[in-house]
């Protein structure tokens, strides 16, 4: 395997950073976990596009333009002979002292992982998931907000450990005023009456690029789809309720905290945009082989 690091394609042994890098000592960067599928990168502009804002927020200074980075992300895959697969994009602060100060680190690194990809079983997309709400609260957009997409994931996977130890394998979150955000790893949508529903991006979620997908699609499909403000009880009395995210792609969920949701199987508007997303994501996106190689 070739993995990009700053500007080298090294083999994976060699590809190594600092002990002193604040990506390491601090959670100090920003990432992206990318999809392709069938030799279309998913959504490649929307991804870059959400790195280079999530570190103007940290005052992080990507050290190339995104069009090099673009390409660099598209090389990493042929090098890889990829069509299929999972990337991983970091960028860290780079390497500094043993203090928090950022302006100690001159040179930012950027890292590109291009990997086959682990597949959530199948049974998941045909049966739904169960979750639970866990007791901690998602980020405060006041202090780390959760639209940046930080190395920083503290938050998320003390969820995630929550949710293991009640025997599910995803978390809800609830902001600091009770109401739903997202889940450890992945946005979520509640459908009532025919009307899809899933959070305002300001109440405190990360703005999922597959969750944007799905909204296009679900409009494109004629659906009405509202981000509104809700609690646990309205997944409760849902009709359907899905997840969505790069590694979930669309995925069904059926019951919360031990309640059904809707009969207790998959819905039609869920396995309508889990077809419809499965289309647009193996016919669009951009081509890692221009020429059909
Ligand atoms: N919310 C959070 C908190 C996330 O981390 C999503 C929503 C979905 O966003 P996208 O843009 O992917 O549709 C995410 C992203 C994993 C994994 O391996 C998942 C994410 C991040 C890192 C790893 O499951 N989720």
């Amino acid at each position: 395997m070739l993995i990009y690091l700053d500007g080298k394609y090294l083999p994976s042994e060699e590809a190594k950073i600092s002990v002193f890098d604040h990506g390491l000592l601090y959670g100090d960067g920003v990432f992206e976990g990318i999809r392709c599928y069938n030799g279309y990168v998913f959504k490649l502009d929307e991804h870059l596009e959400r790195l280079y804002d999530s570190a103007k927020s940290l005052m992080l200074k990507i050290p190339i333009q995104i069009d090099e980075l673009r390409q660099a992300v598209l090389e990493t895959l042929r090098r890889n002979e990829l069509r299929e697969g999972y990337i991983r994009l970091i960028v860290t602060r780079g390497i500094g002292d043993l203090g928090l100060d950022p302006d100690k680190c001159r040179n930012p690194s950027i890292i590109i992982i291009a990997d086959k990809i682990a597949l959530y079983p199948q049974n998941y997309y045909e049966d739904g998931l169960e979750i639970v709400t866990v007791s901690v609260r998602r980020n405060y957009p006041e202090a780390i907000n959760p639209r940046i997409k930080s190395l920083n994931y503290l938050n998320n996977i003390l969820a995630k450990i929550e949710a293991k130890q009640s025997g599910v394998v995803e978390a809800l979150m609830l902001n600091n005023d009770g109401y739903v955000v997202e889940c450890s790893g992945d946005n979520i949508f509640l459908v009532k009456n025919e009307i899809i529903v899933t959070p305002p991006p300001y109440i405190g979620i990360l703005d999922g690029v597959t969750r944007n997908c799905v909204i296009t699609l679900a409009h494109e499909a004629g659906f009405q789809v509202k981000e509104r403000v809700f609690t646990r009880h309205d997944i409760y009395i849902a009709d359907e309720c899905f997840l969505t995210g790069t590694a979930a792609e669309v995925i069904p969920v059926v019951k919360l905290d031990q309640r059904v949701i809707g009969n207790g199987e998959p819905g039609i508007v869920t396995q309508k945009l889990i077809a419809a997303f499965r289309h647009f994501a193996n016919n669009f996106g951009t081509p890692i082989f221009p020429e059909g190689v």
